[in-house]
């Protein structure tokens, strides 16, 4: 485990299930992990799906302080999504339980299983919107932009505050 404590991005959603049991669960049972700490946790929000036809989503994010490689703490979260349900199957398919590491520090990873800053993350709305909330200042690297300003280039009317923080 690494003693150094590094600030790290998730993204929660789901859309299958009692969605925001679910999520509000999948952080209490982070957080009781060693070397995990919560340090800001946003509003839900509800989503319309990107991807196949299926219901709509309810998506947040937090903030961990982590004393864990960026590779531990994956491992951690696939650990989660699976103790919740979830069963992968079609790609971007309903899911109960998903848990993405959209940044981690300033760090760049580009590994078949794993890339920091998320690649998809600078053009999903339900992504940005509440990461926005609560780390407007986090600069994503390989772009250089803030949060506050990559989330000006993206259409945000299919994102609507479900229950505020
Ligand atoms: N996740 C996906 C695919 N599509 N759409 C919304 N609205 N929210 C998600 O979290 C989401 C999605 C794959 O991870
Ligand atoms: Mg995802
Ligand atoms: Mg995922």
């Amino acid at each position: 485990m690494d003693k150094e404590i590094n600030k790290s991005a998730i993204a929660l959603g789901s859309n299958l299930g009692n969605s925001l049991e679910i999520l509000e669960s999948a952080i209490a049972s982070l957080v009781e992990i060693p070397g995990i700490r919560l340090n800001r946790k946003s509003s839900w929000y509800r989503t319309k799906a990107i991807g196949p036809p299926q219901p709509d989503y309810i998506n947040g994010c937090v903030i961990l302080e982590v004393e864990m490689t960026p590779e531990l703490l994956l491992a951690t979260l696939l650990k989660i999504e699976t103790d919740f349900g979830r069963v992968r199957q079609e790609r971007w398919g309903a899911r109960t339980l998903d848990l993405d590491i959209l940044l981690y520090a300033d760090r760049i990873i580009d590994l078949p299983t794993l890339q920091i800053p998320h690649p998809r993350m600078c053009d999903r709305a339900f992504v940005l919107v509440p990461l926005n909330e609560i780390a407007p200042d986090w600069i994503v690297p390989v772009s250089g932009f803030a949060i506050k300003d990559v989330i000006k280039a993206v259409d945000c009317s299919d994102v609507s505050l479900l229950m505020g923080n």
